[in-house]
């Protein structure tokens, strides 16, 4: 680091700097530190996580496998770390991330509570100038986003939400010092991955739990449990192999669809393996299923009867079961939350379920939520209403790349980029796990690995060879943003509207399909970033 001198304009050089420290940040700083590098990682929050930090719920888990979603690059950290859970709970993750801060010694290269408001690239010095909220500033020549895509947190506005007597907060925003349910009546908003985690806990103290359902998801057991050490010690051995396994796969995990397609099996045979993978632990019934049910419609069909059948199965009160099957789109074209005994949550006496398409949501009061039809009084409201996902956490910076040209205007109409980490008109900057990278559509940490690598090879070669401009040629942005497009219109997710589609009720202008992330493969998308670099770094103007 150096200083520059001069009073008004005193700020901090670094060569590079990384913004979050979240699972991607964490190993960007690490892997920086190794190239020796100066490199500081600037933090919003108070500690490292991301995710992991601010998703405090109860509840709040990996849907991966614990052991396929650690990172994979140091043998030491792989030896040591035991998990204790099949899907390890937020607490045991936040545990873990600092836990390899503190092993690679990162903290000292983190300024934390410093949240980025702007970052202005100067055409003349190729540099970065990048200003935090309390007035930190900062230089760098290379910038690197690692800020997530689901760290944007959305509340709805209703009128009178500021009247409200009782604590109310989103998920994302939990109070740290935690929440007692314990004789209270809560409200929960939204029926998302998020608050079918969340509420299946708080049904379990609360004295009355009502949940607002807009529209319901497919949801699937996820099948927790514990690990024992025997089992830890075995999962040790079988690391590599592990590791190998989620590479090749489509999306990063450990399940590999099936090579065979739903309707070439008789039904008994289809139903006999639909019942296999609901009693599978994990996301086996999404990612390890026939090869066709996400593509095709009389597949997935019926993938999503069996799943109905199910609900029906576990729901007593038909009507109720009713509410909670989806009509509009078919299992699996959405994220599917993952849920232990979510369904027999309604079972109990002190739940409610309101169906907010018969009885909108009018209003917050003093006391509680007034729908269409009835006041309901509540000691605590809880918003599980999702993010702006994807471009949220970009377009809540100022990003001014070359020419004056902000970020935010450029992807009004939806996120251009190549390979989904580099933004034509934005040189020296890379986003991990930004829109269109295969990240987005992946067992997270995988992803990064690979994103983290190739970036931090492509930083190498920068300094080796004395570049001081790196920009995605507009030809090449084009393609990319052509083929990510092309890439999802196979699937049956480009027909739904979810967050996966950019779809967003609550954001006006945000109601048609533009797709943000990219399923066009792992592998696949591995191997291009493999021959473009190899390539020379084919498709970036170098200068
Ligand atoms: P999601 O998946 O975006 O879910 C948000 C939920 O909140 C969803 O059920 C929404 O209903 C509901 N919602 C949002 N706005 C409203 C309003 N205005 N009124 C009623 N209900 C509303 O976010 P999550 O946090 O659950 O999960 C995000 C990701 O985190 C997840 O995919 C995992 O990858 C981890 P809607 O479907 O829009 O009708």
């Amino acid at each position: 680091m150096t200083l520059i001198n001069g009073d008004a304009s005193e700020k901090e050089q670094y060569e590079v700097i990384v913004v979050g420290t979240g699972v991607s940040g964490i190993y960007q700083l690490h892997k920086l530190r190794e190239l020796g590098v100066s490199v500081l990682a600037l933090e919003a929050g108070s500690d490292v996580g991301g995710t992991w930090y601010w998703n405090r719920y109860p509840g709040a888990r990996f849907d991966s496998e614990s052991y396929s979603y650690g990172y994979s690059f140091s043998e030491e950290l792989l030896a040591e770390w035991d998990w204790k859970e099949r899907f390890s709970g937020q607490p045991e993750n936040l545990r873990y991330l600092q836990h390899v801060a503190d092993r690679f010694d990162l903290r000292e290269d983190i300024r934390f509570d410093t949240r980025v408001r702007s970052c202005v690239f100067d055409d003349v010095t190729n540099k970065w100038e990048v200003e935090a909220e309390d007035g930190f500033r900062v230089e760098c020549q290379i910038l690197i986003t690692a800020i997530g895509i689901l760290s944007k947190p959305l509340i709805p506005e209703y009128p009178g939400m500021e009247n409200f007597d009782g604590p109310s907060f989103h998920t994302a925003q939990w109070p740290s010092e935690g929440v007692d349910f314990d004789g209270k009546r809560v409200a929960v908003i939204g029926t998302g991955a998020t608050a079918v985690q969340l509420i299946q806990e708080v049904a379990k103290s609360a004295e009355h739990l009502t949940i607002f359902q807009r529209s319901p998801n497919w949801c699937a057991p996820l099948h927790n449990g514990p690990i024992s050490e025997e089992e830890m010690s075995s999962i040790k051995n079988r690391y590599e192999d592990i590791f190998e396994a989620c590479k090749s796969s489509f999306a990063g995990f450990i399940h590999t669809s099936d090579s065979r397609k739903a309707l070439d099996v008789t039904a008994a045979e289809r139903n006999e393996f639909y019942e296999e993978l609901y009693a599978s632990p994990g996301f086996g019934i999404w990612m390890g299923n026939f090869r066709d049910v996400l593509v095709d419609e009389e597949a997935n069909k019926t993938l999503s009867e069996f799943v109905e059948r199910k609900i029906r199965e576990r729901v007593n009160n038909p009507d109720i079961a009713e509410k909670l099957i989806p009509k509009d789109h078919g299992f699996g074209t959405r994220r599917v939350p993952m849920e232990t005994r979510y369904y027999e949550v309604y079972n109990q006496e002190n739940v409610m379920l309101v169906d907010l398409n018969e009885t909108p949501i009018e209003a917050v009061t003093t006391r509680g939520i007034e729908t269409t039809k009835h006041n309901y009084d509540f000691d605590l409201v809880i918003y599980a209403t999702g993010f702006d996902a994807v471009m949220g956490p970009f377009n809540s910076i100022d990003f001014v790349g070359a020419n004056g040209k902000l970020l935010r205007e450029k992807w009004s109409s939806g996120p251009r980029t190549f390979l989904g980490m580099s933004v034509s008109g934005f040189p020296n900057m890379f986003t991990l796990v930004g829109p269109h990278n295969a990240s987005t559509f992946c067992n997270q940490p995988r992803c990064i690995e690979q994103n983290v690598e190739w970036v931090s090879d492509f930083v190498a070669y920068f300094f080796k060879n004395r570049i001081s401009r790196v920009e995605a040629s507009e030809i090449a942005e084009n393609s990319w943003t052509e083929h990510v497009h092309e890439s999802v219109s196979r699937l049956l997710m480009s027909k739904t509207d979810s967050w996966f589609m950019g779809v967003n009720k609550n954001i006006v202008g945000r109601e048609e399909k533009n797709f943000m992330l990219y399923a066009g493969g792992f592998p696949g998308y591995t191997q291009r970033c493999n021959d473009i670099a190899s390539n020379g770094y084919e498709g970036f103007n170098l200068s």
